[in-house]
């Protein structure tokens, strides 16, 4: 061991916070929050959505039932609401295959004909449908569910625009609903997706992408898989029945929050003189798992969700299959710019999966009964960071880029409850970040923030070594904040200059460290 290191075990998991740590502090900020119920009635435990006029503008979501807008009803008898009432009332109606769940889509939907296809749909159907057997019951009871969007939305959604400080909280319910519209395809305005196009900041939210064909066919096949995570969850959400474990049932609220902080508000990475703090470090485990209750970090796309509605199977996109009350997200979540996050309070997991990309499969359903604050969200945290995109790896060590990701995981590790942060190696599987560089980065956002951290490598020992022993060096050594933060930049100066392909960056820190005590 060097610099007279000899590695202890890690610190214990049990010793982080959680939210149920802070359980009293988390009902306060009310300010730039829209609430979608009426509070009153739901602290008797009646849930009734909240009630104000609709619009129908640029700051709030375009919702079907409002579509065409009043101005120019005239035009258009029966107003594409009134059709897609008509072919989801059918749907209702039973024996219904898939066939008919295309034909109800493609009936609103009559500009996309010949350019939508529904082969991962089909597939769904005729490979997995047998073993989860009850589509034909299901379709309708989504299609009901789609049915009462205007009894449970009465009130605009506004958008969460870039730059804004804002939250939204609605009912588990409401969202189901919202969801259930997603998959029937019927937002209206958001199937364009060409650049310059009205929601081209924003996700896709209509499922149509997901029902497509793809040209390889494991990839149409994880499509498939996909589905059967999305078919539990309205599963789950229609069940009307008592069977379920009443501390499971969604009949909670879900908050969604976005968070700006501007550039003068942010650290000043040279001034920062603090420590680095707790560190669990493992390589098992997961943060969905592991970290329930702490801060638990979605490995984000700057479109929320990422490719959750089309091909893409990674961190995110797997955390949003077992939870996808968190796809509502894509509905009114603008791109996230770099000094911004979105957290999400509350949601609930439902189902158990296992595999990763190529080999991901949805096992089963997941009894969610983790335990809810006073407006019975779940006691589950989600922030969603996007890391950069690194088409060139060397690009990270610049010293812009290594700012602009501390001030991305501060923006995210900000703010109370100070629960420990959950994550692992973001920004370093699809986007080609160096785990390395990133676990020091995001430590010592988690520094300034004031929260430990629990990391998992996924399977890497070697990594979690490396980092565990990192972490010690620095500790022990008093390597603060500003300090480890000129450490990179040199190493980004010297890695430029060297174009030393092989040069750890590690062993870098171990080396300067080591000169400068024996200089001491
Ligand atoms: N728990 C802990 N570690 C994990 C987990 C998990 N559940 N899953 C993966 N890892 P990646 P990125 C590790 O590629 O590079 C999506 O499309 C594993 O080592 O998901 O930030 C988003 O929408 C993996 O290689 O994150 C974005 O568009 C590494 O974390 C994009 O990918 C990184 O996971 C983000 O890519």
């Amino acid at each position: 061991p060097q610099l007279g290191i000899q590695l202890g075990p890690t610190y214990p998991i049990k010793n982080l916070k959680t939210m149920q740590n802070f359980s009293t502090e988390f009902d306060k900020k009310l300010i730039g929050h829209i609430i979608m119920l009426d509070m009153t009635f739901f602290q008797r435990g009646v849930i009734v959505p909240f009630q104000r006029t609709h619009v129908w503008d640029s700051k709030n979501v375009k919702l079907p039932h409002l579509y065409p807008p009043s101005h120019n009803k005239s035009h258009a008898p029966p107003s594409r609401w009134e059709a897609t009432c008509h072919a989801l009332r059918k749907l209702t109606k039973g024996s219904n295959s898939i066939g008919d769940a295309e034909t109800a889509i493609m009936s609103y939907n009559s500009t996309n004909k010949g350019k939508w296809t529904f082969d991962a749909l089909y597939l769904y159907g005729q490979r997995l449908h047998t073993v989860d057997n009850n589509l034909h019951l299901l379709i309708p009871k989504m299609a009901k569910l789609a049915l009462e969007l205007p009894d449970l939305i009465k009130q605009p959604i506004p958008l969460l625009r870039q730059q804004q400080n804002q939250a939204i909280t609605m009912s588990q319910q409401q969202i189901s609903s919202l969801l259930a519209n997603a998959f029937f395809c019927t937002f209206p305005h958001r199937n364009d997706t060409k650049p310059g196009s009205e929601y081209s900041n924003f996700p896709t939210i209509n499922f149509s992408s997901l029902f497509a064909n793809e040209k390889d066919p494991a990839k149409l096949a994880q499509k498939a898989e996909k589905l059967r995570a999305i078919f539990h969850y309205f599963n789950t959400v229609t069940n009307e029945s008592h069977d379920q474990d009443p501390a499971s049932k969604p009949d909670g609220l879900v908050s969604f929050e976005r968070i700006s902080i501007p550039s003068s508000q942010l650290p000043d990475w040279n001034k920062q003189k603090m420590p680095l703090r707790n560190l669990h470090i493992s390589s098992e485990g997961s943060i969905e798992k592991e970290g329930t209750g702490m801060l638990q970090v979605d490995f984000a796309c700057k479109y929320i969700g990422g490719g959750v509605l089309k091909s893409g199977l990674v961190q995110e996109e797997i955390l949003f299959l077992m939870s996808p009350e968190l796809i509502v997200a894509r509905l009114f979540t603008e791109k996230l710019a770099d000094n911004e996050c979105l957290k999400i309070t509350g949601p609930q997991m439902y189902s158990i999966t296992s595999g990763y990309s190529k080999t991901f499969s949805w096992v089963g359903p997941y009894n969610d009964c983790t335990k809810r604050d006073m407006w019975k969200r779940r006691y589950r945290q989600i922030v969603a960071i996007d890391a950069l995109d690194f088409k060139n790896p060397k690009e990270q060590y610049t010293q812009e880029n290594i700012k602009r990701e501390l001030n991305k995981a501060f923006v995210g590790f900000h703010g109370k409850p100070e629960t420990a942060i959950a994550t692992g190696n973001w920004g370093c599987g699809a986007f080609n970040g160096d785990p390395k560089l990133k676990a020091l980065i995001q430590l010592m956002a988690a520094a300034v923030a004031e929260r430990d951290m629990a990391y998992f490598t996924f399977r890497n020992e070697h990594l979690a070594y490396e980092i565990q022993r990192m972490h010690e060096i620095l500790t022990k050594n008093n390597v603060t904040v500003d300090k480890l933060y000129k450490l990179l930049k040199e190493f980004g100066g010297h890695y430029t200059r060297e174009h030393h392909s092989a040069t750890d960056l590690y062993r870098f820190i171990r080396e300067k460290i080591k000169h400068k005590n024996s200089l001491l």
